[in-house]
Order: structure tokens, then sequence, then C-alpha cells
């Protein structure tokens, strides 16, 4: 999954990049490793060599404006999920940011959208393109009122019509609020009112402080930690932001295990146990037979695979399985 950092400009878009990943990187793309105790803790059990986590690419995309709008969106095509950062810590009124920055969404989306009708109407296709219009017209419809795509109702079917377009709102938005590390009351009212529209449009957000966060990148983990709670400073980025991507995009984690590695991998909700099968190796999906599986919660109730299989808690499922978080799954597969 790919998720893409936008805002203003001078929001605190790179600051916050940094911050999720835990370094001062210096390009715009990173990865962001996704933690989860179960793996550890399965690692441990297992004694497994390697530990693998799931992982998210982060991009620092910058401002998305209309100057260079072709190359932005471009940049955009292959993006599962936006954040936009908001400065709470200097602007005076943020909020007309994020509404600026999601009209400039909607309008950039109307564009695409009323080209796209435009040329279909020329080329007088029949068939899909006629079902493609009407899906077209429905996204031009809800634009038009001021929503955003992702929240436009939108089938599968008739998002399969419209993907090959960059449409912005298509992907779901997180908000991130960059307050402040000074002053923290007196700007306590306007980070409200920003998290009261978030509210009001179904949008998430959360809250993060920048300045001190990144200023405590040197330190390690427990000492952050400890640093930030003396500041009473309640943010944890890293797994409120996971949290919130894991829930936006319906995304459960199982594991695969054994002396060589123990791995975590994500996957979009209510899939089956073939497709998670093709996640890890092609060659699995291939010549899948069936799959052990437990999930972690019985697993550690039961203390062992031998145990968890005894009380009956371990099953063999066929490849229609709809894998649950948590699941620990061994494939059989012959190739
Ligand atoms: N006081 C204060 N300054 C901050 C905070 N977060 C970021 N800054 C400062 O604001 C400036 C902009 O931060 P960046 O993270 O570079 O913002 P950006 O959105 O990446 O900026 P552009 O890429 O230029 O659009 C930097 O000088 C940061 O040090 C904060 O929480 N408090
Ligand atoms: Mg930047």
């Amino acid at each position: 999954m790919k998720i893409g950092i936008i805002g203003h400009p001078q929001s605190g878009k790179t600051t916050m990049f940094k911050v999720l990943l835990q370094q001062d990187i210096s390009g715009n793309i990173g990865m962001f490793r996704i933690e989860d105790f179960r793996i550890e803790k399965i690692s441990k059990i297992f004694s497994s060599k390697k530990t693998t986590y799931p992982e998210f690419t982060f991009v620092d995309l910058g401002v998305i404006s209309g100057f260079d709008k072709k190359r932005d969106l471009d940049n955009c095509q292959d993006i599962d999920l936006f954040i936009c950062a908001v400065d709470a810590f200097f602007k005076e009124d943020p909020k007309s940011d994020l509404e600026s920055s999601i009209t400039d969404y909607i309008l950039s989306d109307l564009e695409v959208i009323q080209t796209r009708i435009a040329r279909i109407q020329k080329e007088h296709k029949k068939g899909d393109a006629e079902q493609e219009l009407k899906v077209l017209e429905k996204c031009q419809r809800g634009l038009s009122d001021g929503k955003l795509l992702w929240k436009a109702g939108l089938g599968p079917n008739e998002e399969k019509l419209i993907s090959g377009l960059v449409l912005l709102s298509l992907k779901p938005l997180i908000v991130a609020i960059n307050a402040s590390d000074q002053d923290v009351e007196a700007k306590e009212a306007k980070i409200k009112t920003l998290e009261e529209y978030c509210r009001s449009r179904d949008i998430c957000c959360i809250r993060f402080f920048g300045k001190i966060e990144s200023e405590l990148l040197e330190l390690e983990l427990e000492e952050r930690k400890k640093f930030l709670k003396e500041m009473n400073i309640e943010s944890n980025l890293r797994e409120d932001i996971s949290k919130l991507i894991f829930k936006e995009l319906d995304l459960i984690t199982f594991f695969t295990t054994g002396a060589k590695e123990t791995r975590g991998c994500y996957l979009k909700s209510g899939l089956s146990v073939i497709e998670a099968a093709g996640k890890i190796h092609s060659d699995m999906k291939r010549g899948f037979i069936r799959a052990e599986v437990v999930n972690f919660e019985d697993f550690i109730k039961s203390g062992s695979i031998h145990k968890a299989r005894e009380e009956g808690v371990l099953k063999v499922e066929g490849k229609s399985y709809v894998v649950r978080d948590g699941d620990i799954i061994n494939v059989r597969f012959n190739v």
C-alpha cells in the first residue's frame, strides 16, 4: 500500500514524513514498518531466525497545486490513501486551509471527470462507455454537491469502470493536525474547530506535534516516550496513523511462521485464504492444497501448535476460507 502526504505549503508535511519514518530521510519515499506485538510474540515462540513486519510505502508528495497538475496527478496515480497535514501551529485559521485543500481535491476530480465525459460524448461509444458515462455523471453530481468521491457511495463495479482515471478524492483521506508546541491552550480552540469540521465531513483526524516529535528523533524510542510524557504530550503518531490506515483501507493482518521466518502481512478484509497465500508467494496460490489456520488469541491460550490442534482451535481450511485478523496460516501447496 502506498500512502501520500499532502497539504498546504509549510504545513509540516516533511516533518511528519520524517517522524513517521523515524529518521532524517533525504528523499521523498520511505518504508514505514507496521509495529504489531503479535509478530514478535509469535517469532519468539517459534524461535524464528528472521522476523518480517508488514510495511507501507510513504511518499512526501509536496503541494498538489495548479501549476504542474499533470505531473502531480501522475505522482498520485498509485496512491491508496492520502494524509493531509494541516498547520495549526502558526496559521490563524487552519480550518480554511483544510477547506481549500479539500476544494482543490474536488475541483481536480471535477476537471478529470468533465474531460472524460466530453470525450465519451464526442466518440459516441456504446456498451461499457455508456455504463462509464452513468458513473461519471453520478460522480459529477456528488462532486458538485461538495462530496468527496470516496464518500459518494460508489459500488465496486462502478469504481472499476472509472479505475483508469486519477481521482484524488476517490482515495480515503486522513487529516493530521500539526498542533503547536507553544501556547498550547490558546491554540486549543482552533484545533477543536478543525476536529469538528473533520467530524462534520466524516473524515478521521489526529493530532501530532511536528516540531517536538521531530526534534526527539535522535533519541531512543523509550527515551522519546519518556520525554513526551514529561511534556504532557499524548501523541503516538506512528501508532495512530497506522491504526487509521488499517481502518480506512479496511485491512487485517495475518501471520505465517516457522523456524526460518515469522512474517506479518496485511490483507483487505473479506478476502479468502488463497488470496493471502498469493501475497506470500505466487507458487503458494498456484499450488494451493489447503491451509492450517489458528487465530493468534486461540494459539496463545493453547500455548503451542500441538495443543491448538488437540483442542480443535487449529483448523484445516479450504481455499475459500475468509481470513480473520490475527490468523496464523500455514499453507500446504504443491507446484
Ligand atoms: N513551531 C513549529 N514549527 C513547525 C512545526 N512543524 C513544522 N514546523 C516548521 O515549519 C517549517 C515547515 O515544515 P516542513 O515540515 O518543512 O513543511 P512542509 O509542509 O514539508 O513544507 P513544504 O514542503 O515547503 O511545503 C519548518 O521550518 C519546520 O521546522 C511545529 O509543530 N511547530
Ligand atoms: Mg516539504
